[in-house]
């Protein structure tokens, strides 16, 4: 058990801390107010190791992979939904979720991926709207037979590439009917594993291919009160370590051209390639920006998210441009070593200390002094503000959204362990 700090402490605690930050010039009450104002993209896949429900025992494909094997693993569509709002309860705020196609509600019926209807997302449309969650979509274009060449939309047989076609266009319209349900846009955002093991000797042609299916998937317009589209791309992925269709600039200039959103996964880069470099140099060109906040050790390798330097400065970028109405925020790893809730819980509320963090910054001044040229003073500063009592102010959040403070939150996991995850086959 571990101990709560009482009310009054975290109260105390906090009123010193809001009057350190007022001496920068930095107004707590409000960043606390801005910070509510933030909904993360929870990632429905880290609840399951990314199998769905359409054929969870044939595993996952497409370059990605989740290892280890800790009891609890959500098998359907309740036990996904209970994990969730278990994570839910311990993460302050009021967040979205990120589904995928392949966790649709068929009734044990098989329907192809082609040919999925919004009927099949009703459950998830219900709890949604039940719970106040925001919902995000995307296309499965992996995890199935016709994907197990390693090709989809950029696959050199037509017939092929059409049913991924229109699993996109499917997808698309299940985006829209969340939208419209929820009253809230939903991202629906494409990324496809396809990409070569070796050197190609053909690097355009699929390129020339993808655009094609693109075209032919956003074709129809959809209202982006309802559903906007982004597109994900990446590096490499285990089989597509030469060549990858979708690589970052091949979407970058698509997303620009077509006027839709670009998803930058921080996974998906070269190691000393940051995404929160990328931020401001993309939103001058594109309206909006998917983010996929993931944490890659040594590759992309998606382990839970924590608070690193990275993971500040991404947030920094997004407060310090004024870009939190064009940034949507998603969180995308799956660590099956350890228990799935806390993987959700650890890396939200990492993800909202981050944000915490950068909305506590004296940014003005920093501008100052870089304007001023005085280097040594925006140094000093930033320094100093790693050390600043942000921990207070986070403490305060929590109790004030009626969430655990502290480490607390963990009791709830290991009671929720021991109840309900260890009682699954
Ligand atoms: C894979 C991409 C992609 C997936 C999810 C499951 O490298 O990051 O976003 O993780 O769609
Ligand atoms: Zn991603």
């Amino acid at each position: 058990m571990n101990n709560q700090p009482s009310e009054q402490s975290i109260r105390q605690a906090y009123a010193l801390a809001r009057e350190r930050y007022a001496a920068l010039g930095v107004d707590t009450d409000q960043a606390l107010q801005r910070l509510a104002g933030i909904a993360l993209s929870l990632h429905c896949w880290q609840g399951d190791d990314v199998r769905g429900f359409e054929a969870p025992e044939a595993g996952l494909s497409g370059g990605i992979a989740a290892t280890g094997n800790y009891p609890g693993r959500a098998r359907t569509p309740e036990e996904l939904r209970q994990d969730l709002d278990t994570a839910y309860r311990l993460i302050p705020g009021r967040h979205r979720l990120n589904l995928h196609a392949i966790y649709a509600e068929t009734g044990g019926r098989r329907v192809e991926r082609n040919e999925l209807q919004p009927e099949h997302f009703a459950g998830w449309a219900d709890w949604a709207m039940e719970k106040g969650h925001g919902i995000d979509f995307n296309p499965t274009f992996f995890s199935h037979p016709l994907a197990d060449s390693g090709f989809t939309l950029t696959h050199p047989d037509a017939g092929i590439r059409r049913f991924w076609i229109e699993h996109g266009i499917a997808c698309r319209n299940i985006g829209e009917y969340f939208g419209k349900t929820l009253g809230t846009p939903c991202i629906t955002n494409i990324w496809i594993p396809d990409g070569y093991k070796d050197l190609p000797a053909d690097r355009k042609g699929p390129r020339q291919r993808l655009i094609e299916s693109l075209d032919a998937i956003l074709a129809e317009k959809i209202d982006p009160r309802f559903n906007r589209d982004s597109v994900e791309g990446k590096l490499f992925g285990i089989g597509s370590e030469s060549y990858v269709a979708g690589s970052h600039e091949f979407y970058l200039a698509y997303a620009v051209t077509r006027r839709i959103l670009v998803c930058l996964d921080t996974g998906h880069f070269h190691p000393t390639e940051l995404v929160s470099d990328k931020i401001s140099a993309a939103l001058l060109f594109v309206d909006e920006l998917l983010l996929h906040i993931s944490r890659g050790v040594r590759w992309d390798s998606d382990h839970v998210v924590i608070l690193t330097e990275e993971l500040l400065a991404i947030m920094q970028e997004i407060v310090r441009g004024g870009f939190l109405e064009r940034v949507h925020i998603g969180l995308d790893y799956f660590d099956a070593s350890i228990n799935r809730v806390a993987a959700w819980v650890i890396g939200a509320r990492s993800a909202l200390k981050a944000l915490l963090m950068a909305l506590l910054e004296p940014t003005d001044r920093l501008r100052e002094m870089e304007l001023a040229g005085d280097f040594t003073g925006r140094l000093a500063l930033v320094e100093e503000l790693k050390t600043m009592p942000h921990q207070a102010v986070w403490d305060y959040y929590c109790l004030q959204q009626g969430v655990p403070v502290g480490i607390r939150f963990m009791d709830e996991i290991r009671a929720y362990e021991t109840s309900v995850l260890a009682k699954r086959g």
